[in-house]
């Protein structure tokens, strides 16, 4: 009770919370292509509380939407003030959203999207929402709708956690999406045996067969990243290439190399 008290007033006065930025590469040439925001809290008397905890509060209260609308926002600002920066001509990077199941069926939500994109004058194509599996297979045929109208505004899309909901395949070639997100722990197993790896191959091909492209996350050494390359995945994020990064350092990386 606590902890949601004082969540609200962090998102109430603005202070106390904030968004780290976790690269995400393009496995090819290793260059930047994009962030994922993960929301912080540095609670002022107990300190860094771990978003494991908090996110769970927020959901159990309907924080999380208002929650959900806050990252939203500040993360559309940070990409449309870096990608001010970058040189002219170069490829724009997108930025990466978590959403929560709670948001998804507020029934408001293409409008706050559609207005936080006019009020920040982010590009929507810049910016990528990751929904979960079972968000989205929760109640199929209408997050298919609302996939659609997110898609209508020029978004892009992208299942994350891909293998450890329950998906079904009925509904996968059918939903209105550009990427599936490889799970961490099917990528921290691919060194373990050609089993593991397999996995990641076949969810690799169901996805270029369905026309999306792969995010590999949770890659932590170059044997990994190896792997993935070797695969023809398309990105890549995890601690071997950076840590999720307070704004000024991950703005570093925006203009050079990573
Ligand atoms: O950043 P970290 O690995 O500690 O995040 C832990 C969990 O919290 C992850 O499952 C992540 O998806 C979730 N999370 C982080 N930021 C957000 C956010 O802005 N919105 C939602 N819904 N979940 C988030
Ligand atoms: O659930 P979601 O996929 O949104 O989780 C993102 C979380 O994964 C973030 O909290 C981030 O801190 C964490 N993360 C990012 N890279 C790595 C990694 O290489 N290894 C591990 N174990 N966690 C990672
Ligand atoms: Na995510
Ligand atoms: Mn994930």
């Amino acid at each position: 009770v606590r902890l949601e008290h004082d969540l609200r007033g962090a998102l109430a006065s603005g202070s106390d919370l904030w968004v780290a930025y976790q690269p995400i590469v393009e496995m090819v040439t290793g260059g930047l292509a994009g962030f994922e925001a993960l929301m912080r809290w540095n609670h002022p008397e107990r300190g860094n509380i771990p978003p494991g905890i908090f996110i769970p509060i927020a959901e159990s209260t309907g924080l999380v939407v208002s929650l959900g609308t806050w990252v939203l926002r500040e993360a559309c600002r940070q990409i449309a003030k870096w990608q001010d920066r970058r040189e002219p001509g170069s490829a724009p990077l997108f930025m990466s959203v978590n959403l929560s199941t709670h948001q998804l069926s507020d029934p408001n939500f293409v409008q706050v999207v559609r207005e936080v994109l006019r009020e920040t004058g982010v590009e929507p194509s810049w910016i990528k929402l990751e929904l979960t599996e079972s968000a989205v297979m929760d109640k199929a045929e209408q997050s298919i709708r609302l996939l659609r109208d997110l898609r209508a505004l020029g978004i892009k899309l992208s299942i994350d956690d891909f293998g450890t909901g329950y998906s079904s395949l009925s509904y996968l070639h059918k939903l209105p999406i550009d990427s599936l997100k490889v799970d961490r722990s099917f990528v921290s197993a691919m060194h373990q045996s050609e089993e593991n790896r397999a996995i990641v191959r076949i969810i690799m091909d169901l996805a270029r067969l369905l026309g999306f492209d792969v995010i590999a996350e949770g890659i932590e050494t170059s044997a990994d990243a190896n792997l993935l390359r070797a695969l023809a995945c398309d990105y890549g994020q995890g601690y071997h290439f950076a840590r999720p990064l307070p704004p000024a350092d991950a703005g570093k990386l925006v203009g050079g190399e990573l």
